[in-house]
């Protein structure tokens, strides 16, 4: 048992010490054992959010007769790395669940029970054509008979699919819901958490403590935290992480490190998670000694070629290497006239033979190329649509620009159909208010995945891309900028942890919905109360929209404080990047507010489909919650609503701030149905959270008034100290910063 809770020790070392007592003694004894126990249930029982998802405690009786009643025992017909977690997964659980007398059996044959395996087993063959269909990490729960008896069968074609069942049938159980036939199989291949976490232990844009990377103690001490880790992502199906930051360091590459990237490899193995690094583009001339890094000259194609080989001694089925070239400062094949292609490539060629891929992000944009930012990955990736090798996806953000409360889809998913496309969302909540906001990303994910590209005909989803299915890719995959780190609950917020959750879910099935991962979450990691479950889910899936009306309603964007993102900042100006700066994107002045991204301005619109182009072109059908994304629009124009502009945006800043107050009230009506220590946690940080919502519409107000010069409606509070003095807030030590290289 590895989570840190469930050590006995201390209760044992209580015991010795009073051996050999008298009569009284021994009462004495007694109750301070009781005591002692009576402590240790309290610790056991509080919930500090460690646990995750995975927080298995006692059905109510109904439920538990109901599953007993088809369940008398269980059976693993495996014998492998994989099925040993299986057991200690199950182990775990259904005891607690469902009661001791539910437990593993010898042998499949004595009575109702549920058996977990693979198709390889005789016992199971027989379910090989069912899987068929499936992808290879795919499962199915059946119900059926083994031997005579009416049973469950949890099985996979591979230990892998085995592991995803048995971790779904926990799900089942745990959510209350009824065992029935189901079939499952992941929409994509490589499902990956991305870690900016640095050598040091910072996490650039981290905000729940350091990395849990112990790089310095690795090989040798082994965190138990890693094990968990790595059952938390099995358990939605996560299976590739990319452990250091995108702003890389070539070390990583050194023997030094790999022997450590080795022992995380060995752990996260058995629970089906291939390991992945960050590939610095100039490593062969930082740690290679070469005197360039040109994707093009021999020396260093050789030069990876080797250091690829060497990484597959340590990491036989090492996964290959996620890349950020020529963007923010990061080296990259252009620095020697090359193409991205050619950089990718060169790297694809190396990894090739070991079943190796490379992640090349199109997170690209530069300053002194005078064309609106949200355009240029656009620009410098379409062009290369067909070049890539296949072992080559190119890693796509949600959005044109950086991940804000609000974007359309970035323009790139759909227009190039001959490269796989990977998406990139960002878990950790950069623009999103830190791990101290309760921002549930669900709808975010779903609403990107879900937009309507119209690259081929009039259904096309950012999913069917993602998928493969609309262009027809093999190669498919979702990614994820992890919100990890070493704080006891590890995301920070405790329902920062429901993010992560979701991005595994989306990634395993984009068609679930978000209020139903929201759902799960909850009855798993809060209570299965149905009071809990609706009030927590209804706040879950009010707060993005609430986020997107304090920060950034009707489509405004990166007016965050400068650099580290932290609250308000729409002033921010005269920065050595004009790319980095808050006037750059909204342009308010004294006709209107917002950047005219369509034809008669940068036209990024040209970069989309003309069904898509036609509607957000047009300021009258462009939907609200992108126009100031598309348009410079009139303060005096009249919206959907009647408002004006000016009004209509004083009254979304206003119900940000009201949703925000109206989650605080509805988590209040919850105290005493879940653990106190939560309770509390979520509490204080929904006062911050209400505290910096006003914070924001008092600034955000303040600073666009000086250019509408209209009065706030009615109904909308006014600030309540000076323009100047939001201005002068400076945040020298915000979290998350990335460090001064
Ligand atoms: O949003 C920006 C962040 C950077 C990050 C970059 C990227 C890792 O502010 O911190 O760098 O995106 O995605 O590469």
């Amino acid at each position: 048992m590895r989570n840190y809770f469930h050590y006995p020790v201390p209760l044992k070392s209580s015991i010795i010490v009073f051996s050999r007592v008298s009569n009284h003694q021994k009462q004495l004894r007694f109750a301070l054992v009781c005591f002692l126990l009576t402590i240790l249930h309290v610790n056991c029982e509080a919930h500090d959010g460690y646990d995750l998802w995975l927080r298995y405690s006692p059905l109510p009786a109904s439920t538990a007769d109901t599953y007993r009643s088809a369940i008398k025992g269980w059976f693993i017909t495996s014998q492998s790395p994989t099925a040993n977690i299986v057991r200690d997964e199950l182990n775990r659980a259904l005891p607690v669940m469902l009661g001791n007398r539910v437990a593993e059996l010898r042998s499949p044959t004595t009575q109702q029970q549920v058996v977990f395996g693979t198709t390889q087993s005789p016992l199971l063959s027989g379910l090989a054509s069912e899987l068929a269909g499936l992808a290879a990490d795919g499962f199915i729960i059946k119900s059926t008979t083994v031997y005579g008896k009416r049973s469950w069968v949890v099985v996979g074609s591979t230990e892998q699919g085995m592991l995803y069942g048995a971790f779904h049938f926990l799900r089942l159980l745990r959510t209350g819901n009824n065992l029935s036939d189901i079939k499952s199989s992941p929409r994509t291949k490589v499902r990956v958490l991305n870690h900016w976490d640095n050598l040091d232990r910072t996490v650039e844009r981290g905000y729940a403590g350091f990395s849990i990377w112990d790089w310095h103690k690795l090989p040798d001490y082994i965190d138990p935290r890693y094990y968990d880790y790595a059952r938390a992502n099995a358990s939605i199906g996560i299976n590739a992480t990319v452990l250091t930051n995108v702003n890389a360091n070539a070390l990583i590459l050194t023997p030094q490190y790999l022997q450590k990237v080795k022992a995380l490899a060995d752990i996260f193995r058995p629970y089906g998670i291939k390991v992945y690094l960050t590939a610095r583009f100039s490593a062969p001339i930082e740690i290679g000694k070469l005197p360039t890094a040109d994707p093009l000259d021999e020396k260093v194609q050789q030069w990876w070629r080797a250091k690829i080989d060497e990484i597959y001694t340590y990491v036989p089925d090492f996964g290959g290497f996620t890349v950020k070239a020529n963007s923010e400062g990061q080296p990259g094949p252009q620095n020697y006239e090359r193409t991205h292609a050619d950089g990718a490539n060169m790297l694809a060629q190396a990894l090739k033979p070991h079943n190796g891929i490379v992640m090349w992000r199109a997170f690209v944009y530069d300053n002194k190329v005078p064309v609106d930012r949200t355009k240029q990955a656009y620009n410098e990736f379409k062009p290369l649509d067909g070049k890539f090798l296949p072992n080559v996806m190119v890693q796509v953000k949600n959005g044109p620009l950086d991940f804000q409360p609000r974007e359309p889809f970035h323009p790139l998913f759909g227009s190039m159909p001959s490269t796989a496309i990977l998406p990139e969302f960002q878990i950790t909540q950069e623009y999103l208010g830190f791990a101290t906001h309760l921002f549930y990303q669900g709808p975010l994910f779903k609403e990107t995945l879900d937009a309507n590209t119209f690259v081929k005909g009039n259904s096309s989803p950012v999913s069917g891309v993602v998928d493969g299915s609309l262009f027809n890719h093999q190669m498919t995959g979702m990614a994820g900028v992890a919100n990890i780190g070493t704080d006891r609950n590890w995301c920070g917020h405790p329902v920062a942890q429901a993010n992560w959750y979701a991005f595994g879910r989306l990634a395993w099935d984009h068609q679930l919905s978000p209020l139903s991962i929201a759902e799960e979450w909850v009855r798993m990691t809060l209570s299965n109360d149905p009071q809990v479950v609706s009030t927590v889910t209804s706040i879950m899936m009010a707060s993005r929209e609430a986020a997107v009306n304090y920060m950034t309603p009707l489509g405004l964007h990166h007016i965050m404080g400068w650099d580290h993102h932290y609250g308000p900042g729409p002033w921010i100006s005269n920065k050595p990047r004009a790319d980095w700066t808050a006037v750059y994107y909204h342009r308010a002045d004294s006709l209107g507010v917002g950047f005219n991204r369509s034809q008669s301005g940068s036209n990024a619109l040209e970069q989309y489909a003309p069904q898509v182009r036609e509607i957000f072109n047009n300021p009258e059908t462009c939907p609200e919650q992108y126009l100031l994304w598309f348009h410079h629009v009139a303060w005096n124009k009249r919206m959907k609503s009647g408002r004006t502009l000016w009004d209509e945006m004083c009254y979304h800043y206003q119900q940000g701030v009201d949703t925000v107050a109206w989650m605080k009230s509805q988590w209040e009506s919850l105290s005493g149905k879940i653990d106190a220590d939560t309770h509390a946690h979520v509490s204080k940080l929904l006062a911050i959270q209400l505290k910096e919502a006003r914070w924001w519409r008092n600034s955000c107000l303040l600073y666009f008034q000086q250019f509408s010069r209209m009065p706030l409606p009615s109904g909308v509070e006014a600030a309540d100290q000076t323009l100047e003095y939001y201005e002068s807030l400076q945040f020298p030590y915000a979290p998350g910063i990335r460090p001064k290289w």
